[in-house]
């Protein structure tokens, strides 16, 4: 996948909360195309499988109950400096430390619940796409 691209889901809080219009509007209006987009709902097993990384942290069962508790809605979005570029927009992991104006401060319930994935990294965020997505679905 190239650099000026990343991966992101809308969550399952903000998904059944009816946000996920509002924050695609707020990625596009950052300047951010949309190159792939679904909806799904992950199984616990899943989630367990995407989250790998997090095993050992205390949340790590929590999270993947939670990620698999409805639908998320997981994208694939260009732009240059995209990575960088997207955590900023997103804010901090805690929507209570989140910026002003980011999309976990205006939509995120809680540390756990808090709206939106963002990649880490160009090598994760990679990863994470074809996760969700073909090849075929990321040639665009
Ligand atoms: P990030 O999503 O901002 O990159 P990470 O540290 O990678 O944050 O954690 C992955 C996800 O795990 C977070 O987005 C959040 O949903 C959840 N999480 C992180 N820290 C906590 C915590 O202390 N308690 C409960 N859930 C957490
Ligand atoms: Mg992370």
């Amino acid at each position: 996948m190239p650099t000026n691209r990343t991966f992101t889901m809308i969550k399952p809080d903000a998904v059944s909360d009816g946000f996920s219009g509002p924050i695609i509007q707020q990625i596009e209006e950052a300047g951010f195309k949309i190159i792939a987009l679904k909806k799904i709902k992950l199984s616990p097993e899943e989630a367990g499988k995407f989250y790998e990384v997090h095993k050992e942290r205390p949340f790590y069962q929590s999270l993947c109950d939670y990620m698999s508790s409805n639908d998320i809605i997981p994208m694939v979005l260009e732009k240059e400096n995209a990575m960088e570029d997207f955590r900023t927009l997103i804010g901090a992991t805690n929507p209570a430390n989140a910026a002003e104006g980011t999309i976990r401060q205006r939509f995120a319930k809680s540390i756990e619940a808090n709206a939106i994935h963002g990649s880490d990294s160009d090598e994760n965020a990679a990863i994470e796409a074809a996760f969700f997505f073909s090849e075929k679905e990321l040639k665009n």
